[in-house]
């Protein structure tokens, strides 16, 4: 693979890399804690960095807790099918904190998502209703951003659905697949990379973006 350049249009999405999608965390993510080293070492080089934060009101409808229903199950909300969740991200929880180890003071936007009370939002283009923008494809647009680096918590979730409505909001799309890490449902990792692929979602790794 070859080094690829890191240009004054491009952008890094780190998504949810947040307490409770790591080690000891209410939703862990097998060996999410290893996305932080890549992730610091990237932003640095990058024009215009964006964090995501999953931010939820307490007792949020992707809670199992919320339907007396047990986490992993699946129902049918108003805007399609929904995977329950134990309850995590709380807004202002600790849960919801960035990882401790998570360095990077030149990010310059925080995404906060998944606060209204009966919608999700894995992505953080468009919410779950597939209707609601969060905002930042205005901010990338008006950043000059054009191609977005993605990567964080989880690939088959957050990860995969920025990915793809950043392709369907017209921007070139790269996810970094050494600072990912998946929850892998039922299959959700195989098909998450089989739609990103169909979409055009390119695949690179952090080596080949930094120096040397
Ligand atoms: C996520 C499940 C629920 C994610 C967020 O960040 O991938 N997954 N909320
Ligand atoms: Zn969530």
């Amino acid at each position: 693979m070859a080094k690829i350049d890191i240009r004054a249009d491009d952008a890094l999405i780190i998504v949810d890399v947040q307490n409770d999608f790591c080690r000891g965390g209410a939703l862990a993510v097998l060996d999410a804690d290893s996305v932080v080293q890549p992730l610091n070492a990237l932003a640095p080089h990058f024009p215009v960095v964006v964090m995501t934060q999953d931010w939820h009101t307490p007792g949020h409808a992707s809670f199992a807790s919320s339907h007396r229903r047990n986490p992993f199950e699946i129902i049918t909300m108003p805007y399609g099918p929904q995977v329950l969740w134990p309850d995590h991200c709380v807004m202002g929880t600790h849960g919801a904190d960035f990882h401790p180890a998570l360095d990077v003071p030149s990010a310059q936007m925080i995404v906060r998502k998944g606060f209204h009370p009966a919608v999700d939002s894995y992505s953080a283009f468009l919410e779950a209703d597939h209707a609601t923008q969060t905002g930042l494809a205005g901010y990338l647009r008006e950043r000059g951003a054009a191609r977005i680096f993605v990567a964080g918590l989880a690939t088959d979730f957050c990860v995969a659905w920025t990915a793809l409505d950043g392709r369907r909001a017209g921007f070139e799309v790269c996810v970094v697949d050494d600072a990912c890490r998946a929850i892998d449902l039922d299959g959700s990792l195989e098909r998450a990379h089989r739609d990103m692929e169909a979409a055009g979602v390119a695949r690179c790794r952090s080596q080949y973006l930094l120096p040397g």
